[in-house]
């Protein structure tokens, strides 16, 4: 159990909120993709909302031993992992007709933990065993978390970019002026966007999930397009609710995918209206969460030089640690 305090006039949650503040005033800081600046800490540049979070998480957070989280860096295909998940756990409590995600966004299902409403919360979770989804660094998570599960998906950086620079310039303060494609291009490739540097966050769990593989799964949504019933498989022994037979002859598993594309959550009246509330940081627009949905839109947006830049980094990061992404042109 979380020992969150009830309020917000609770004295030690205040004294530790002026503490951070006092914290983040003393960090660099650099120009951000939706607030107007994001502050390094400890080496991973955060807006300063999401780093109050995390701060808090330290000191609030308790994990129990069956908590499974969702990792990713931003759009890589958490939407899609939640909504992969969330019927894989539960494919005995609906039928594929009448299913919770025709009638809710697949952000709904699992809370990020970095979003979390403090101090109201106390990271109550519907779903048993808990499922929570998060964009933290390992290495910024508390300790406590580190013998639960972890559920990991990476994607191409060229597609992360592209992907980020459409969603942020949605949800960009409408203070600020819109963010062109060359900055965004610059400060990613300077590691500095949010929750980035993109290499050292995806390395942090890359090297974790070859020292615990039975504690860390590593997707990769490029894997995830090609053999989505593969996939399923993987999360649902992960998991501990392995597919039988049985489920497999009857079609389970090809049941979970459809429901689970793009094609079908894109389309879904419950995706196109409204907004989903992220703690009470934001309220994003659920269409937002579906845009194309495809391997290789950096193609018709980054230029020769831009795109072997990226694959130039990418290399030189991630030379000798074994992970290779799929070449996507
Ligand atoms: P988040 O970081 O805000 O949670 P996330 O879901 O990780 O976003 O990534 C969004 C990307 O996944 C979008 O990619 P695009 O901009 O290149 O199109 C989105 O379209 C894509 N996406 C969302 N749902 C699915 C799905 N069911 N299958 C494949 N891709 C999806």
């Amino acid at each position: 159990m979380s020992n969150a305090p009830r309020t917000e006039e609770d004295a030690e949650y205040k004294k530790l909120c002026e503490n951070h503040k006092h914290l983040i005033e003393t960090l660099p800081k650099c120009n951000g993709w939706w607030t107007p600046h994001l502050h390094n800490y400890n080496g991973f540049w955060l807006s300063p909302d999401i780093l109050k979070a995390n701060l808090l998480l330290h000191t609030y957070f308790k994990s129990h031993p069956t908590d499974i989280f969702l990792a990713s860096f931003m759009k890589s295909g958490t939407t899609w992992l939640k909504a992969l998940v969330f019927s894989t756990l539960n494919r005995h409590c609906y039928t594929f007709s009448d299913h919770y995600l025709h009638k809710h966004n697949p952000h709904s299902a699992f809370s990020p933990l970095d979003a979390e409403s403090y101090p109201i919360t106390d990271f109550t979770n519907s779903s048993t065993p808990r499922v929570f989804s998060t964009h933290f660094t390992r290495t910024m998570l508390p300790a406590c978390m580190s013998s639960c599960k972890f559920v990991y998906v990476c994607r191409d950086p060229k597609d992360v970019l592209i992907s980020m620079w459409h969603f942020m310039n949605k949800i960009r303060s409408k203070d600020l002026p819109p963010l062109s494609l060359d900055e965004a291009f610059e400060l990613f490739c300077l590691g500095v966007s949010d929750y980035g540097p993109f290499w050292e966050q995806v390395l942090s769990y890359w090297s974790a999930s070859l020292e615990y593989p039975d504690k860390i799964l590593f997707l990769k949504y490029e894997d995830m397009k090609k053999e989505p019933e593969v996939v399923v498989k993987k999360l649902a022994a992960f998991v501990g609710k392995p597919i039988t037979v049985e489920e497999e002859e009857k079609g389970v598993v090809r049941e979970i995918v459809k429901l689970c594309s793009f094609e079908n959550l894109s389309n879904l009246e419950v995706n196109k209206e409204g907004f989903e509330k992220f703690g009470r940081l934001v309220n994003i627009e659920k269409r937002d969460f579906f845009r194309k949905g495809v391997i290789g839109d950096w193609k018709n947006y980054l230029t020769k030089e831009m795109k072997e830049r990226i694959d130039g980094i990418t290399a030189q990061k991630f030379k000798g640690s074994g992970l290779i992404f799929t070449a996507t042109g």
